[in-house]
């Protein structure tokens, strides 16, 4: 039996004639545009999206330069509750957003459905932080006769550089995580989600933020190299790679304005430590989750199980079993278990790593891809076995595996070959012995530590998302810091003794 669950929808969006547009003061400057391909299959289109130009760019940057001081001097609790709208308008479009993510974004049905959770999570906890650190200043103490405290308060402008993988919820977390902080906003979405970027900024609007507060640019490293240069931003919030993190860091740096902060969330080589105590079960389906759930394209993905020795063939033996039952194919259908990548430059970068590896290392297991899949970019999920982490020369964002082989007693030397790689993102434990997941924990430089479960899916609040070295700048996104890092920090001090103490002195006299 096969579903399409989101039918209905998906005719009813198509009706709507998405169209991604550069959204500047509240306006939406749709041109003819060029088309957008559902990566599932590349002759059907999505949607149109028109980019947005430099001298659009340099307007936006206007307007939200001109409307900072206007934002910032509202209360958190308005801000807090535009964004509590934001979310309640999501969950009431909730059909409309997930047809978008499976089709723009290539996402299946269930990551759809936890894309616009995340997404609305995002909206409520930032609203919820809002009220309790940008509500009332902290007092400090002090001596008699003086009083101190502290505020936080919106830096500017910021410009918000978010990914295509998870083109809603990353796109709303930076956002409103700026907006919430009092900050005006230059949103950039990743140009393979212009349309998922442009309805949540339409919606945003909707929710009550104001057009000059909020301006969408979609557009390419262009557009996103511009805004950051430009002397007017006061700070950048940016997902995606490191390579570009990077580049925006010494754009950053030449500027001769203020030094402003970046706020990166990139990549991870992120490994899995799965030793003879392991429940051979628990422990395939959950590095079948990891490592294969959205074809592999989160930064928190499992990239590299490193394998007990005595427990290694058996626990392939039934992860290559597993991986024959996947099913690839059309993300739209509730069967399927691995969708497309985003588009044919992934695929084409994942496909010359997997040949590589067919030459250079044993296979482990590979899924056959579904009927239907050649209009589409996909990569079969595939796992080999290497000699160690640093065989590999980057991340390989996508359904690839590698597994590794160590010895009992080689738990240390695998944790610094792990940390040696200087991304420090999820890292996985699998073990009945409470010691090595201890062991572990203290030795491991990564944001994210997973005990006995799978790697991915952090949720907002709970699981505080971010890494270290490589991996980003911190704080973690869905924690209770994250607003902070969007604000600056204002100490006042009055001193009250000049009107208070001679008041009361005159008093007693
Ligand atoms: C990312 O892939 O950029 O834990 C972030 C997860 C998600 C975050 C992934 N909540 O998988």
């Amino acid at each position: 039996l096969v579903v399409e669950p989101l039918g209905d929808a998906m005719d009813t969006a198509a009706g709507q004639h998405w169209h991604a547009a550069p959204i500047i003061g509240g306006k939406s400057l749709k041109g003819e545009g060029d088309p957008i391909l559902n990566p599932a299959d590349r002759r059907q289109q999505v949607g149109r999206v028109t980019w947005t130009t430099p001298e659009q760019a340099d307007e936006a940057i206007t307007m939200a330069s001109r409307a900072a001081a206007e934002w910032s001097a509202t209360t958190a609790e308005e801000r807090a509750t535009c964004l509590d709208r934001m979310a309640d308008l999501m969950e009431s479009h909730m059909a409309e957003l997930m047809a978008l993510c499976v089709r723009e974004a290539g996402k299946g049905v269930p990551d759809a459905v936890a894309e616009v959770r995340e997404a609305v999570d995002f909206c409520r906890y930032y609203a919820q932080r809002a009220r309790l650190d940008f509500g009332t200043p902290m007092p400090l103490p002090g001596p008699t006769g003086e009083k101190n405290e502290i505020a936080l308060h919106g830096r500017g402008v910021f410009v918000c550089i978010s990914p295509w993988n998870f083109p809603l919820a990353i796109f709303t977390g930076q956002v409103t995580a700026a907006l919430a902080a009092g900050n005006t906003v230059v949103a950039k979405p990743a140009e393979q989600t212009s349309l998922i970027g442009t309805r949540a900024a339409e919606l945003l609007l909707e929710a009550g933020i104001p057009p000059e507060a909020l301006q969408l640019l979609p557009g390419g490293g262009d557009i996103g190299g511009r805004l950051v240069a430009d002397e007017r931003i006061n700070g950048v919030a940016f997902t995606g790679s490191v390579a570009t993190a990077r580049r925006i860091n010494q754009t950053l740096s030449q500027r001769q304005g203020p030094i402003i902060p970046l706020i990166a969330e990139t990549g991870g080589q992120n490994a899995m430590i799965a030793d003879s105590t392991a429940l051979p079960e628990q422990l395939v389906r959950d590095v079948l989750i990891s490592s294969f759930q959205s074809a592999g394209q989160r930064c928190s993905a499992l990239r590299v199980l490193y394998l007990q020795e005595d427990v290694a063939d058996h626990v392939l033996h039934m992860l290559n079993g597993a991986m024959q039952e996947l099913t690839v194919g059309d993300p739209a259908w509730l069967a399927t278990d691995v969708g497309p990548v985003i588009d044919p430059e992934a695929r084409d970068g994942l496909m010359r790593h997997v040949e590589a590896m067919k030459r250079s290392a044993r296979l482990v297991g590979e899924t056959p891809l579904g009927p239907d899949t050649e209009h589409g970019t996909f990569v079969a999920p595939v796992a080999f076995e290497i000699n160690g982490i640093d065989d590999l020369d980057d991340e390989h964002f996508g359904p690839i595996l590698h597994v590794v082989r160590y010895k009992a007693g080689e738990l240390d030397r695998v944790v610094d070959a792990i940390n040696n790689t200087r991304y420090g993102l999820t890292l996985g434990v699998h073990s009945r012995i409470d010691a090595v997941a201890e062991r572990v924990a203290q030795r491991a430089r990564v944001g994210n530590l997973y005990v006995n479960r799978n790697q991915i899916g952090a949720v907002v609040g709970v699981q505080p998302f971010g890494g270290e070295g490589l991996s980003g700048t911190g704080p973690k996104a869905g924690g209770p810091r994250y607003l902070h890092r969007f604000a600056t920090e204002r100490a006042v001090t009055v001193d009250t003794t000049a009107a208070g103490g001679n008041a009361s002195l005159f008093a007693m006299g």
